[in-house]
């Protein structure tokens, strides 16, 4: 069969991105395990048009939840043009019944079990209306399909060495979605960081593990930290701030080639990390727990989220300046956003405070889709873009990376000198994100 995987997408700025810098891993990774003897396209929407005039005999579609609305109408079109089209991914798994009113089938869940399934039933001209994928063991993955990636990309060695997280964020939906903490032999990564049929050498030396925690197992990340320093690669993660209270971990991520994490912080406020269900995060540690990242050269990415119940238009707007005041490298600024399948979701409809006229590209984390406690949806909408644009400044931003001359290793401070330089452009020519109000019913 001819297969088409298509990973859909939505700018979440006014006119996209100027460049791109990371493919997500969704799509060469659902390519190469598909099953041998089929011809298999992976389009990203990211960087390049669907072909809504595909022959291919099997079309799959992997969506977010801000992204269900293009999905649908892409199903739409492709089944109107006599197209099988199926659908997984967070928002299929969490809305199965929704998203069957428009595909052929939905796979809820993980695909390594399900996917082949699926592919063979397509052949044998027996799809099912819903697939179930198990949260299997993570033994055995095959190489993703690098090589069907378009060159678009900047850093395109994507990896994932291990799945889920043990802590339980009442936004977050990674508890449910990959249950348990999975992690894959240590082998199998190198063998990932070995690729190198890239064309450019920086992406031969840059691996983006688009892990969910990846360091939270001590034996784990020290043992593949310890096979990777051989392989002078520069990488970067997600993580939880509690690296930096382990020296002998910390050594080993400067030695394997660390230059940049990415830590939810969250918040500064005491009672929006109570309840964002984050005890682990202590603001008034942020600073020290930052400054042994930069003692070691690593570029400090951090998430700030805006919304919850102990925000105030005020103490969104302060977040500028305490950001810089801890010496984050890059932030990361989102609208707290109720996705299906989370607490903060239940919690939200308990509480009758879900805005039932948001559309769903509402829910790309840059867009109010609730009611706040302490302000209106406009007024918290108005301190995010106010947030946005001050931590965006050129002043601000010449300032993270003047700063990061001195703090960060070359490598991390490339990375975080181009990701300043990314936002604070976009800021500059007015490309600042999207909004997408109240939708008629
Ligand atoms: C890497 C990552 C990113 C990366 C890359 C994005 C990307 N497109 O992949 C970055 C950092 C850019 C990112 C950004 C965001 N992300 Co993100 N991200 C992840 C993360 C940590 C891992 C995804 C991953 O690569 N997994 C590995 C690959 C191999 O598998 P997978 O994509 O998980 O898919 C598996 C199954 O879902 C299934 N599957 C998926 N699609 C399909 C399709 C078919 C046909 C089949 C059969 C199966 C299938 O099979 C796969 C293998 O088992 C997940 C958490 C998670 N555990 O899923 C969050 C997650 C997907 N992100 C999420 C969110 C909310 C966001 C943001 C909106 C956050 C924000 N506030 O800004 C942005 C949106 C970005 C945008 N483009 O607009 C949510 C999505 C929730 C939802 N209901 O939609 C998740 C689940 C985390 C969470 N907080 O709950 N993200
Ligand atoms: S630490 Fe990160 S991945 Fe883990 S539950 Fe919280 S937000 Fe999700």
């Amino acid at each position: 069969m001819r297969i088409d995987i298509v990973v859909v997408h939505v700018p979440r700025y006014r006119w996209g991105h100027e460049v791109d810098f990371v493919p997500p891993l969704t799509g060469i990774h659902l390519a190469a395990l598909t099953p041998p003897g089929h011809q298999v396209r992976v389009i990203h929407q990211q960087v390049q048009p669907v072909d809504l005039e595909t022959d291919a005999d099997l079309v799959a579609l992997s969506f977010f939840s801000g992204f269900a609305g293009e999905a649908f109408a892409l199903a739409r079109e492709l089944r109107a043009r006599g197209r099988r089209v199926v659908a997984g991914g967070p928002h299929a798994t969490f809305c199965p019944e929704q998203a069957a009113g428009f595909f052929d089938s939905v796979v809820v869940g993980e695909a390594e079990s399900a996917w082949p399934r699926l592919v063979e039933d397509a052949e044998a001209g027996r799809l099912q209306p819903f697939y179930q994928g198990e949260a299997s063991p993570l033994e055995g993955l095959p190489l993703p399909r690098y090589d069907l990636l378009s060159g678009a990309f900047f850093v395109p060695r994507v990896v994932q060495a291990t799945r889920g997280c043990p802590f339980a964020c009442s936004f977050c939906s990674v508890p449910t979605l990959n249950p348990g903490y999975r992690t894959r032999p240590v082998a199998e990564v190198i063998r990932d960081l070995r690729f190198d049929g890239f064309r450019h050498w920086w992406q031969r030396k840059l691996v983006w593990f688009w892990d969910d925690n990846l360091t939270i197992r001590r034996p784990y990340i020290l043992e593949l930290l310890r096979a990777m320093v051989p392989e002078r690669k520069w990488w970067l993660t997600q993580a939880s701030l509690d690296v930096a209270t382990d020296p002998e971990l910390l050594d080993l991520m400067q030695r394997s080639g660390c230059i940049g994490i990415f830590f939810g912080l969250e918040s500064f406020g005491a009672e929006s990390l109570q309840d964002a269900h984050k005890p682990q995060n202590r603001a008034e540690q942020y600073r020290q727990r930052i400054a042994a990242l930069h003692d070691r050269g690593i570029c400090v990415m951090a998430g700030f989220v805006s919304g919850f119940d102990g925000d105030t238009p005020e103490s969104i707007r302060r977040m500028a300046r305490q950001l810089e005041e801890v010496g984050v490298d890059v932030p990361f600024l989102s609208v707290l956003t109720p996705y299906p399948g989370t607490p903060i979701h239940r919690k939200m409809q308990e509480e009758g405070r879900l805005l039932r006229d948001r559309g769903p590209e509402s829910f790309n984390g840059y867009n109010v889709t609730f009611q706040p406690r302490q302000m209106s949806p406009e007024e918290l909408l108005a301190a995010h873009r106010a947030l946005w644009r001050e931590a965006f400044s050129l002043r601000n931003s010449l300032r993270r990376i003047w700063r990061g001359l001195f703090t960060l290793r070359p490598g991390a401070f490339l990375m975080s000198a181009c990701m300043n330089a990314f936002y604070c452009l976009k800021n500059l020519r007015g490309n600042h994100p999207r909004v997408f109000g109240p939708v008629q019913a």
